[in-house]
């Protein structure tokens, strides 16, 4: 099928917009994506026509708004390959997803000097929830080193794991080098220790299809909003065999079975991690997302995006003189960070800006990673589905007028 690119625009009315008389640029895709016409009419619909709480009424309606909310669950559920929609629990979003596993996991698997391993480029949010709970229960974080290329090691990877591990968490992909990790071989040799793994499928989920069963990862996480959906949703996948195991995150409505004042029991999965009422407006549009990405197909969207992703990081390199881009020359997702000279990133981002090109500045919510490369910020540029050759001239031709000011 031929992915047309300027069709696909058209279900965005946002990209028509004009910013400082120019054409808006988005290029923050990492940050958030913008939403197809399909999301946000499924929203309006839903409000209009359907809306009532979800598992509590025995009316129409709320029949109605029940049956759109768990038909979403087995959308989210073919889109990541799971077994069973018992293993999807939807939360607000990655963060949300990582600090539920982290109290949770927490309290049934570790004890004081127990070691948690996390990767060296890894969003704060897949970093904070495992520090608190290493200060809660008296355990420790490792941390996979990485090459000056961005690339995780391997080899030390490796020796960082004993009988003390109790969970590996890594991102599928840095959201500051673009680095798509080796996580099936990270699952592999961390299964080989006994040791379970979580990745972080925050900016994965969004560029090319990923597979529960193929990774045979034990958890996921990922977040709506990345992916073309709403703000408020996000997902945490996780083996039934764990999440049975696992004890419950919040207490309330929802995810009990009984309560009385002597004794409460839980609800079945999934519904035990999702205690009060979910966003059921943000899943159904969620799942409008899933099938509007399906519907382009997944590797029509990883292709268009690698191209941009290489014609861009050709240009920049070539034609932009003291262009420094970070992050590894292959396994490259739709991501660059870069930096041009001693131009402060910025004095970059608002001058691109005030070209109508959008672009994230700073340290990306990662800063040990930041510290790593011995720098404070990038300049980010990240590609959706809906970008084009033309705006990837746009930004190489901005970056060379901003370098030309300083
Ligand atoms: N990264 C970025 O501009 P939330 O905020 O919960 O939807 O996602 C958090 C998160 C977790 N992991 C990774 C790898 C991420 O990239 C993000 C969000 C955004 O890079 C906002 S800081």
């Amino acid at each position: 099928m031929m992915y047309d690119v300027n069709s696909v625009r058209e279900d965005f009315p946002i990209l028509a917009r004009q910013i400082y008389g120019k054409p808006l640029v988005y290029l923050d895709n990492g940050a958030t994506t913008q939403k197809p016409r399909c999301v946000v009419e499924a929203m309006v619909d839903e409000y209009y026509n359907v809306n009532a709480n979800v598992h509590r009424g025995v009316h129409f309606l709320s029949q109605q708004a029940t049956d759109l909310h768990e038909a979403s669950r087995e959308t989210v559920r073919r889109f990541i390959n799971a077994r069973s929609v018992n293993e999807i629990v939807f939360t607000r979003g990655t963060t949300e997803s990582i600090n539920l596993l982290a109290f949770s996991f927490g309290e049934l698997m570790v004890k004081e000097g127990d070691e948690i391993v996390v990767s060296a480029m890894e969003h704060h949010s897949n970093i904070v929830p495992w520090q608190m709970m290493c200060a809660r229960k008296g355990a420790v974080l490792k941390v996979i080193p990485m090459t000056d290329e961005g690339e995780l090691q391997l080899d030390e990877y490796v020796k960082l794991l004993n009988a003390k591990t109790r969970l590996v968490c890594c991102t599928h992909v840095s959201n500051v080098l673009g680095t798509v990790n080796p996580v099936k071989e990270l699952i592999r040799v961390a299964h080989a220790h006994g040791v379970p793994v979580l990745i972080d499928g925050a900016q994965s989920t969004p560029h090319f299809a990923v597979d529960m069963q193929d990774l045979d990862c034990d958890f996921f996480a990922f977040s709506g909003h990345k992916l073309y959906g709403p703000t408020g949703i996000g997902v945490l996948y996780g083996k039934e065999e764990w999440l049975d195991r696992l004890p419950p995150y919040q207490g309330g409505g929802e995810m009990i079975k009984n309560v009385s004042f002597d004794l409460t029991t839980y609800n079945e999965l999934p519904y035990k991690f999702e205690a009060g009422t979910p966003d059921y407006i943000a899943s159904h549009a969620l799942a409008k997302a899933i099938d509007y990405l399906t519907g382009l197909g997944m590797d029509n969207v990883f292709r268009h995006e690698q191209d941009l992703t290489r014609y861009a990081m050709e240009r920049m390199q070539d034609e932009v003189e003291g262009m420094r881009i970070f992050g590894p020359a292959e396994h490259h997702d739709a991501v660059i960070s870069f930096l041009v000279r001693d131009i402060h990133h910025l004095d970059m981002g608002t001058l691109l800006d005030r070209l109508g090109i959008a672009v994230r500045t700073g340290h990306h919510c990662a800063e040990p990673l930041m510290h790593r490369l011995g720098i404070e910020g990038t300049v980010r540029a990240s590609f959706g589905l809906y970008n084009t050759r033309q705006e990837v001239d746009a930004l190489v031709e901005g970056i060379k007028r901003v370098a030309q000011m300083f």
